[in-house]
């Protein structure tokens, strides 16, 4: 036990209409939605990079955060850390946690005094996990912060560090299978470059592509029952990210032999940083079979970079989890709170307040989701819009040619009328649920 915490109660659920700043108003991990538990819907799980080995730093500043297991230098202290993230886990009821390598582990001075570190805590894990219904939402290797990734991982020009990536991601899935996670994430974190000068990309691809199929050769090899997916994100911390968005990712995946073996983990802020809405990455991903997991999140829209907040926004969220529903639901995946403080909230109680608020705001997305399906009012608007491909003569169109089409409109039998794409309409419709 540490006193980070300070001997906090576990958060109950204590209805809308609670004036307490640390209690459930929406996440009612029981409460039935479309037939399925809250809790087996959503799936939340907690970041440990952003919420026990983030210290606070940002590029004009260094560390705000003062924790008990500062430095992060050596394994006493990282047990620390691991005991005050499953108090975390004990004070908030999420059912997962996800981690990269590097978050629990302190570097060592070699490959091997790394992975002994790493298989400390891993074992630590287990036996705490033994006792409780935490579980391993999923497991990543950090292959960006440290200086031997700088050129890349998989995509690096140098032979001996696709050597080390692939050993370190081999050991990354071990631990994962170890503790019975439900996916392996590979986010490209250097994957991508600062300029063609020295960059050749072909090569580059078909290294990142050859490494992708070692993965799930592995993930077969050892019996590996999760899915492998991969994070897209448009910039930063390259300049240019192969792993841009979710339709670049499948056509990679596409022309490495991969789209039915790895789907992706789509971020919200990330999203943002493409240039898209997080539900348009969500719905491309549903259209081509390949949504695995969220991390769920928001970024500042006038900032520009990646500012991982905690999520606030109900519409944006319920949106979200209508593509996610109408897909089907979550089967491996959940929603991981890849989002971290603002660098002046220092206390252990502003790091339960926004879960608390995160797993509040998804949970009523969630709700206002299932109840527009249920309603099922968009679908009716899809459905009005589409309807005249229900018709035999324009699915035979489909079936036909140029030539055959040119002559139905030459002859004047086709006249299209234009109507209303009705989009406020939808909005205002949408605005009664959110
Ligand atoms: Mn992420």
């Amino acid at each position: 036990m540490t006193d980070f915490f300070q001997g906090m109660a576990p958060i109950a659920y204590e209805g809308p209409d609670s004036t307490s700043p640390l209690a459930f108003r929406h996440y009612n991990p029981d409460e039935v939605v479309m037939g399925k538990r809250m809790e087996d819907h959503l799936r939340f799980a907690v970041a440990y990079w952003h919420s026990f080995a983030w210290e606070g730093g940002d590029p004009f500043g260094g560390q705000t955060f003062e924790r008990p297991w500062h430095p992060q230098d050596e394994i006493g202290r990282a047990k620390v850390k691991a005991d005050a993230a499953f108090e975390l886990f004990d004070i908030l009821g999420q059912p997962y946690f996800c981690w990269h390598d590097a978050d629990i582990r302190p570097e060592g001075d070699s490959f091997a005094a790394s992975l002994r570190n790493f298989e400390t805590i891993i074992d630590y894990f287990e036996e705490k996990m033994s006792t409780r219904k935490t579980r391993l939402l999923w497991g990543t290797a950090n292959m960006f912060s440290h200086r031997r990734w700088m050129s890349g991982a998989s995509t690096n020009p140098d032979p001996d560090v696709f050597a080390y990536s692939a050993a370190t991601v081999k050991t990354c899935m071990d631990a994962t299978h170890r503790l019975n996670g439900e996916n392996y994430v590979l986010w490209g974190g250097r994957e991508g470059y600062e300029t063609l000068l020295n960059t050749d990309m072909g090569r580059e691809l078909d290294h990142m592509g050859r490494f992708l199929n070692m993965v799930v050769d592995y993930k077969h090899k050892i019996g590996f029952k999760g899915a492998i997916l991969v994070e897209p994100k448009p910039q930063e911390p390259s300049k240019h990210q192969y792993d841009y968005d979710a339709t670049t990712c499948y056509g990679f995946l596409q022309k490495y032999g991969l789209e039915n073996e790895v789907k992706l983990n789509l971020e919200q802020g990330h999203a943002i940083l493409a240039g898209h809405s997080f539900e348009h990455e969500i719905a491309a991903a549903t259209a081509l079979g390949v949504l695995g997991s969220i991390d769920m999140n928001r970024n500042d829209y006038q900032s520009g970079w990646d500012t991982d907040q905690f999520p606030n926004n109900t519409p944006e969220v319920a949106l979200a989890y209508y593509h996610i529903l109408k897909d089907g639901g979550f089967t491996s995946g959940g929603t991981n709170f890849d989002a971290k403080l603002r660098r002046q909230s220092l206390d252990a109680e502003d790091l339960v307040a926004a879960h608390v608020g995160g797993m509040d705001i998804c949970a009523r997305g969630l709700k206002a989701a299932a109840a527009m399906l249920e309603d099922g009012g968009l679908d009716q608007a899809l459905a009005a819009r589409y309807a005249g491909w229900d018709t035999p003569e324009a699915q035979a169109m489909l079936q036909g040619d140029l030539g055959s089409i040119f002559e139905q409109v030459h002859t004047g039998k086709v006249d299209p009328k234009p109507q209303s794409g009705r989009q406020e309409i939808l909005e205002n419709y949408v605005n009664r649920f959110v």
